[in-house]
C-alpha cells in the first residue's frame, strides 16, 4: 500500500465551480415528418443517423426526450437553431432548454 492513502487532503478545494449544464429537450408533435426530425437532429446536434433516429423515437412515443447537455449559451442556441429549422420549412417543430439540476 502507498504510504499516502489515508493522509487528509492538505491542498484547499478549488473555488472555481463548473458552469451549470441546460439540457435541450426536443418535443413531439404531429405534423413534422420523422425524416425531417432526424436531418435536422444530425445537423444541428452532429447525431448519426442511428443516434438521431433513436432521439425522434423516444420524443414521437413520449412526449419529449432529453437531446443533449450544454452551456446555457449553447443550449440555447441549438434548441432556436432547431426551431427555426422547422419554422423554415413550415413545420411546428419545437426544441427547449431547461436548467440541470
Ligand atoms: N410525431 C411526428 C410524426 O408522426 C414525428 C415527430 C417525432 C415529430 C419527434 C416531432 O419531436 C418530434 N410525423
Amino acid at each position: 500500500m502507498s504510504d499516502n492513502t489515508t493522509r487528509p487532503r492538505t491542498a484547499p478545494r478549488s473555488k472555481t465551480e463548473r458552469p451549470r449544464l441546460h439540457k435541450v429537450i426536443l418535443i413531439n408533435d404531429d405534423y413534422t415528418p420523422r425524416e425531417f426530425v432526424v436531418a435536422v437532429l444530425k445537423a444541428v446536434f452532429r447525431m448519426n443517423e442511428s443516434q438521431a433516429y433513436s432521439v425522434m423515437l423516444t420524443a414521437h412515443r413520449r412526449g419529449t426526450c432529453v437531446v443533449a447537455v450544454f452551456t446555457r449559451d449553447i443550449a440555447e442556441t441549438k434548441a432556436t437553431e432547431g426551431t427555426e429549422a422547422g419554422r423554415s420549412a413550415g413545420y411546428p417543430l419545437q426544441f427547449t432548454t431547461e436548467p440541470e439540476e
